[in-house]
């Protein structure tokens, strides 16, 4: 297999191979004759470390020294996937890694095994942090990524032996991890409850407890950008602050509560994506390390600076926001400015409004967050007075700009109830510069829709910055053959830093010689993953089927429902000879998806899909025809193992639900077709690769909303397609619940009577495109053709550009000189 050069590594192959000697032998204490691979990952680890270590100090103190304005970007999730790797091709030192690992007696692939991936978010919108702060350092911005080390992150998932989800706690930590720098010496207290009391004239917070916010620092280095930024992760600690001589034996375990309280704050990461809990643990996390990042970048900023100017704070620092859930730190800032260093009230909301930006991620109003201001005054009562008296500036600020009055209500920040609500979005919007959508189309229906008020007012705020994905993991590292076509095909690697330059590729679409250079990459990325099947499932995928693929969150609105009906009606054809196996194109259907554990419908679809696949599986009338494959626990690790073995993506979310989608990028720019809806980035995706080349089906978000309109029966879809009431009345009667009737009754009742995503009013459109998918597969060169097309025409979808994007019309910053 050909490897592509790196960027020029400041290492020999003998110098790393004498540094993870040396780190054996000082920081793990073993002989190279009785290191384990996992000994080698931890010292290969220190050593990459080690040669980062410079241009880390220089970047920071570039950043601190120089004029260029940083960026924070607030996250309340970072999914970040495997560290070594990655930091090893940034930094120009694979070659290096793999040669010193032999040399010294060891499998690289075993050393990179080991690593266990902290799995800090959930789904997209961690994995999109991620991505940021990697495009950041490539383009050698000055950034800190600022979040929370939780202890436990998602959750590991398991199938039990009917098919059902279960959830292990992800013991993370529990090995040593070499990534993480924890830095004691530069904690921040971070306070809670209380009472706000009058001090001359003053309002004074006296919180009842506190804690001690850690900073865990990882490198974030850039790709041979030379530059190395932070990812700085707080962990909670307790202050032993609890006086030994005032209790008796009795009260000791009484005494240590606050401690265990304290800790609990990073303890662990909420498993809900899109689907908030107002849990009161989840807005003190919040809480926490915004507090903690705010009072950082302070100090990283006026050092030693006890009256610093921070009327200068939003030329040293933007903060974006990352949805809702860093929003608390509007009023913190205001706090901050205020109570702690006497600005008064114009002057500090002045600075707050230019520090801070505001990404929203949904369209889904379940997951805009809405607090108690109940809950918030009893946790921050300062915050809430605060954020009592942006709404009161807020709403006299709105009778200047509309005499509408019901407008004006509707915009409230905090509503006027019996018990009253603070609404994030709108503190967020309110609160700050720029408000952007993730994809074109989710940006129009903020404006439009979500936030249609504050569009109307203050229509300048607004503005879209369409998501990304790094190229450099999920190309470069993901797909290495693909790689090294790419490089061949336009005789440069200078793409991975400038994704547009797969637009070259595109001639080549027409050379019969490229296109099967294609295929051979993709079957032997088909042949790797049937390995890895095996290996890590114990299952058997043919890898001469086409591989189609639907990985994301289960969520209904993303709508696995559909798929799987399809896939049992596609069975039902066959098992009722409607259609002959023979003619049916041999197919692997791959699942892979975690339920928010209390979702029940959710949870119940991850049954059904299990179920579907045992049934499938063993049944010799469809043996070589159809295939289900779930590998259970989807991950960062298993989408870089998937992603490049896919043949055809599945983006089937109902048209106005997926704000953008990234899954869909990734398999874009690994050469699979896309069957997908106009939804979120789909429809970029499809203007840039053409219509030609994307399957596209289901309705438009007009005809979805004028079908809410209209009335929506989804029974009347069941009577009406014949394949549709065959795959639901094979649900209901027990084929994939061993006869029991029961078993998915609340589901099919949903789909029935309710449907709110409208999964049934699609399913007509979708079997039919799959006709056309099918035709298209059983001509491999035709295929292949729209494959490297997809992969030409995707380079948009690089985060670099996307950073770029929020560099241009919203940070107002650029690269270190
Ligand atoms: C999440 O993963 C996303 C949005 C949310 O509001 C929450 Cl809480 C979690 C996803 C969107 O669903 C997805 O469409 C988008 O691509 C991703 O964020 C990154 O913007």
């Amino acid at each position: 297999m050909t490897e592509i050069t790196a960027p020029k590594s400041p290492v020999t192959t003998a110098e790393f191979a004498d540094g993870i000697r040396e780190q054996l032998k000082y920081s793990q204490g073993v002989t190279v004759e009785q290191a384990t691979p996992a000994d080698v990952y931890v010292a290969s680890s220190l050593v990459v470390r080690h040669y980062l270590q410079d241009a880390w100090f220089k970047t920071q103190q570039d950043m601190v020294n120089g004029n260029t304005k940083a960026v924070g970007y607030l996250s309340a999730e970072f999914l970040m996937g495997k560290q070594l790797r990655n930091a090893l091709l940034n930094a120009g030192m694979i070659d290096q890694f793999d040669e010193a690992v032999k040399d010294l007696g060891f499998e690289p692939q075993d050393v990179i095994d080991v690593e266990h991936e902290p799995g800090l978010g959930n789904g997209g919108l961690g994995r999109l942090a991620a991505c940021f702060i990697d495009s950041l350092a490539s383009l050698g911005v000055p950034a800190f990524g600022y979040g929370i080390q939780y202890k436990y992150g998602i959750f590991e998932q398991a199938f039990d032996k009917d098919g059902k989800q279960i959830e292990k706690p992800d013991y993370w930590l529990t090995n040593e991890e070499p990534w993480g720098h924890i830095d004691y010496n530069r904690s921040q207290k971070v306070s809670f409850g209380g009472e706000v009391v009058e001090e001359n004239g003053k309002k004074v917070w006296k919180p009842a407890w506190s804690v001690r916010a850690v900073p865990v620092d990882y490198m974030v280095p850039g790709y041979a950008s030379g530059r190395v930024n932070t990812l700085r992760l707080w962990s909670a600690k307790s202050y032993d602050e609890f006086d030994l001589l005032t209790f008796n034996k009795s009260e000791y375990l009484d005494a240590v509560k606050p401690q265990v309280k304290a800790e609990n704050i990073s303890k662990i990461l909420y498993p809900e994506d899109s689907t908030p809990q107002g849990k009161a643990l989840r807005l003190e996390q919040q809480y926490f390390f915004v507090a903690a990042s705010l009072h950082d970048a302070i100090r990283v900023f006026y050092p030693g600076q006890s009256k610093p100017d921070l009327t200068t704070f939003p030329s040293k620092i933007t903060f974006q926001l990352n949805d809702t859930h860093p929003v608390i730190g509007i009023p913190e800032l205001m706090r901050i400015l205020i109570d702690e260093y006497g600005y008064d009230w114009d002057t500090a909301w002045s600075i707050t409004t230019k520090t801070f930006n505001y990404t929203c991620h949904t369209l889904l109003p379940e997951a805009l967050e809405v607090w108690p201001a109940k809950l918030i005054s009893e946790l921050l009562p300062r915050h809430m007075e605060i954020i009592n008296e942006i709404n009161e500036h807020f709403l006299a600020e709105l009778k200047t700009k509309t005499r509408d009055k019901a407008k004006i209500e509707r915009m409230r920040i905090v509503t006027d109830e019996e018990n009253p609500k603070v609404r994030m979005a709108y503190l967020a919007t309110a609160g700050g510069s720029h408000v952007n959508g993730v994809a074109e189309l989710h940006s129009e229906l903020l404006k439009d829709v979500t936030l249609r008020d504050f569009s109307d007012l203050y229509g300048d705020k607004f503005t879209n910055v369409t998501n990304g994905v790094t190229p450099r993991r999920f190309i470069r590292l993901a797909n290495p053959r693909l790689s090294a076509l790419i490089t061949e095909g336009l005789g440069t690697d200078k793409w991975l830093s400038d994704l547009e330059l797969l637009k070259g590729l595109e001639p080549l679409a027409k050379d019969d010689e490229f296109v099967k250079k294609f295929a051979a990459v993709k079957q032997a990325n088909k042949e790797d993953f049937t390995a890895y099947a095996k290996r890590e499932y114990g299952f058997d995928l043919d890898p001469n089927t086409m591989f189609n693929t639907m990985v994301k969150r289960l969520h209904e609105y993303k709508r696995q429902s559909l798929k799987i009906l399809a896939l049992i009606a596609k069975y039902a054809d066959i098992k009722s000879g409607r259609v002959s196996a023979d003619d049916v194109l041999p197919r692997t259907v791959i699942f892979g998806a975690k339920s928010a554990p209390g979702y029940y419908l959710a949870k119940m679809t991850i049954q059904l899909i299990n179920n579907v696949a045992r049934v499938v599986n063993n049944d010799p009338d469809v043996k070589g025809k159809l295939h289900v494959f779930f590998p259970w626990n989807y991950n960062v690790r298993l989408a870089q193992h998937l992603i490049p073995a896919t043949d055809l993506d599945e983006q089937i979310s109902q048209a106005g639900k997926e704000a953008s989608g990234t899954g869909n990028m990734k398999f874009a720019l690994n050469g699979a077709l896309t069957v997908g809806t106009l939804d979120g980035a789909n429809v970029e995706i499809r203007e840039r690769v053409g219509a030609e080349n994307f399957f596209l089906f289901g309705m438009t978000v007009d005809e979805v909303d004028k079908l809410y309109e209209d009335g929506y029966s989804p029974a009347k879809y069941y009577e009406a397609d014949p394949r549709l009431k065959a795959a639901i009345d094979m649900v209901s009667d027990g084929t994939f619940s061993n006869g029991d009737r029961n078993t998915y009754a609340p589901l099919v009742a949903d789909w029935l009577t309710k449907d709110w995503f409208m999964t049934l009013a699609d399913f007509t459109a979708y079997s039919s495109i799959q006709s056309e998918i099918e035709a298209l597969y059983r001509d491999p060169l035709e295929w292949n053709r729209k494959a490297v097309l997809n992969v030409a025409n995707s380079g948009y979808f690089s985060s670099d550009r996307s950073i770029q994007d929020y560099l241009d019309n919203i940070w107002h910053t650029s690269p270190l000189a």
